[in-house]
């Protein structure tokens, strides 16, 4: 693979020429040894000296001027995808400071999630009691909207591993709902609706779109097993409030990420696959994959006129959306965009008007009106191809786009180690053949290996062009070494000028995907939860008690610092306990947590909180019951004994 160079003055403003499409051999050392190597070469080079200067710096920017004070508050939620940990964690900008990890697809033994029941019927369980997952790996967060902006109610998070979704209220910053969808593995992309195209009233969120990567016999009963020409995808709409999916549209392809228009109508996602591979060396042998567009209007007309089918055990209603079955536009209910072969990342920019398709194995993004396949629907063009209105070279590897509110796109290049700024209506004319249009105004050197990046609020009409964040695969030299699994590097840009300038790492545990940028006035989270939330809630420190059904057992329990409502109780070997907790202080961020020895106990309970755990008891002997979350002068005094009689 040949090195990149340092980016020069002229090439900040020139892409070299010589990046046109990387060969199949190139490609091929892309997808094996050959990437290793690059990623081998920067560290050598990186180590040779100090960390580079970013390039687009005209002089160290006045760190200062970003810093948070003791004392002082953030301007920005940032919420987080955390990769195969199965979590989604909260940090605020521009300090980088991790606030909170929530856990969604994984077991968290701080929380109790994955260990008290309700947690458990959340993430789903087997007719025994255990749980049915409890790996995960989160990709893409977004927040619900109104009006094409974020309304602070809910966010939404894929799980790639076993193809469910997870919602998370952000007044509390907790997981509320999981489900998985059917006849789907490799669950990528979502996007929420930005508003919703049929009914006015509501003009909010009440859709999520899901879109899945792995293509498999359907249903994948043992059926087709090696015939991987008959397996397909498909692209879930799930109903925001109900959790439940609304239908599904099959698709030709696989689809990786997920773009919704903010007038409701069309949902997009970007294939890299289209060839139907199995193995990559299928997947990259042909030149153009593509970018679908569904209709959303148009597959919920088929649906509610009942051209649909289902699969397997599912009741969910399936359309058709496959090339063949939708070759006269004018009723189509989707559109295959051509696209550079295997690209990927598509985010809309905030004015609406376009996609960015971003090349991955083509130096280029693909840029398509939002109108113009549009207007392809209505019949007024013939080649969806017609729709690209711009494809600029703008630097090796590009995966994610991002915008700010002055027209330009911010570009993370994988094989650069760059972020790479350019205009958008300067690509246009360019595609139009004006020599003269600036494409590339910018490029900012990152460390290393940007996969993700996305500018603050810029998911949103309400972009603001004040910070982009490139979320870096690899940090090599930039932090002290923790042994052999480095953390990634979250690099904080500032945008608001012509020149970029990076002013902050931050260190981020594997792995984050995708984050959003959100402006702290758009959250508002509740301290305190309601006794009344919780039907099983021990409403009095009287209540506390021991109820026996046979060999059932349900201990009633309070908490109030410092002290739990019984210093003790008694169960008998080979019961099934079921204990029932409720923390009975109302001041905020009185927590108490609640563990017992040999038996997997260890959750907490929040102000006003009811939680419950189910165990066996199978040895006689005195446990501790203990507060595991300091909350008191007397918080190891904080106790209570589990007898268990022989
Ligand atoms: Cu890592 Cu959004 Cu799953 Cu690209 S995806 S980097
Ligand atoms: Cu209660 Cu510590
Ligand atoms: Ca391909």
């Amino acid at each position: 693979m040949t090195k990149v160079n340092e980016p020069s003055e002229t090439e900040v403003v020139t892409v070299p020429g010589r990046r046109k499409f990387l060969n199949t051999a190139a490609l091929a050392g892309l997808a094996g040894a050959g990437m290793s190597l690059g990623v081998t070469a920067c560290k050598s080079e990186s180590q040779s000296g100090a960390a580079k200067p970013a390039a687009g710096a005209d002089a160290a920017p006045d760190y200062s001027k970003y810093e948070v004070h003791p004392g002082q508050l953030d301007e920005y939620y940032a919420f987080s995808s955390g990769g195969h940990s199965g979590e989604v964690r909260v940090y605020v900008l521009p300090s980088g400071r991790l606030l909170k990890r929530i856990p969604v697809f994984n077991i968290d033994c701080l929380t109790g999630w994955g260990i008290t029941n309700e947690s458990k019927q959340i993430m789903g369980t087997n007719p025994d009691g255990t749980l049915k997952y409890w790996t995960g790996d989160t990709h893409h967060v977004h927040p619900s909207y109104t009006d094409g902006t974020y309304d602070g109610r809910y966010l939404f998070v894929n799980d790639k591993i076993h193809g469910r979704i997870a919602r998370v209220r952000l007044d509390t910053m907790e997981c509320d709902q999981i489900t998985e969808l059917p006849n789907v593995q490799g669950f990528h992309g979502i996007f929420p609706d930005k508003r919703d195209p049929v009914d006015a009233s509501i003009n909010s969120s009440t859709r999520v779109f899901c879109g899945s990567e792995f293509h498999i016999p359907q249903p994948n009963d043992g059926r087709d097993l090696d015939d991987p020409k008959r397996y397909f995808c498909l692209l879930t709409c799930v109903d925001v409030k109900t959790m439940e999916p609304r239908w599904q549209c099959k698709v030709d392809g696989n689809m990786d990420l997920i773009a919704t228009s903010y007038d409701g109508k069309l949902v997009c996602s970007n294939q890299y696959n289209s060839e139907g591979g199995a193995i990559f060396a299928e997947m990259m042998s042909v030149e153009r994959d593509a970018c679908v567009f569904l209709n959303v209007a148009r597959i919920e007309a088929a649906i509610a006129a009942g051209k649909s089918f289902t699969i397997g055990d599912s009741k969910v209603p399936v359309v058709d959306g496959t090339r063949a079955a939708n070759t006269d536009a004018t009723t189509a209910l989707t559109c295959y965009v051509p696209v550079p072969k295997n690209p990927h990342g598509v985010n809309i920019s905030p004015d609406g008007k376009y996609y960015a398709c971003s090349g991955k194995l083509s130096p280029t993004a693909t840029l398509i009106a939002h109108e113009k396949v549009l207007h392809w629907f209505e019949g007024h063009i013939k080649d969806p191809r017609d729709a690209v209105v711009a494809e600029p070279e703008i630097g090796l590897g590009p995966l994610h786009s991002a915008f700010d509110n002055r027209g330009y796109c911010y570009t993370t290049l994988f094989l650069d180690s760059q972020i790479v700024k350019w205009n958008i209506e300067a690509a246009i004319k360019a595609f139009q053949g004006d020599k003269a249009a600036q494409v590339v105004v910018d490029r900012i050197d990152v460390h290393y290996q940007p996969g993700h990046g996305f500018t603050s609020m810029g998911e949103t009409k309400e972009a603001d062009g004040k910070f982009f964040i490139s979320d870096n695969k690899f940090s090599k030299d930039r932090f002290l070494p923790v042994g052999p699994l480095h953390p990634e590097n979250s690099q904080l840009i500032d945008i608001s000028g012509e020149k970029m300038k990076l002013i902050h790492d931050t260190s981020v545990w594997s792995e984050p995907h995708d984050s959003i940028v959100v402006r702290r006035d758009i959250i508002k989270t509740r301290q305190i939860y309601s006794m009344d939330d919780f039907p099983n809630a021990v409403k009095s420190p009287k209540d506390c008690r021991v109820e026996r059904n046979g060999k059932k057992v349900t201990v009633y329990l309070t908490s109030q610092a410092p002290a739990f409502g019984m210093t003790e109780f008694k169960v008998k070997r080979g019961d099934e306990v079921t204990l029932i907790l409720t923390n009975h202080d109302k001041v905020e961020d009185l927590t108490h947590g609640f563990a017992i020895p040999k038996h997997n106990i260890n959750f907490i309970v929040n102000p006003q909180e009811t939680k419950s755990v189910t165990f066996k008891v199978d040895k006689p002997g005195v446990y501790w019951c203990y507060c595991t979350h300091f909350c008191h002068a007397l918080h190891l005094e904080m106790r209570s004994r589990m007898l268990v009689e022989a």
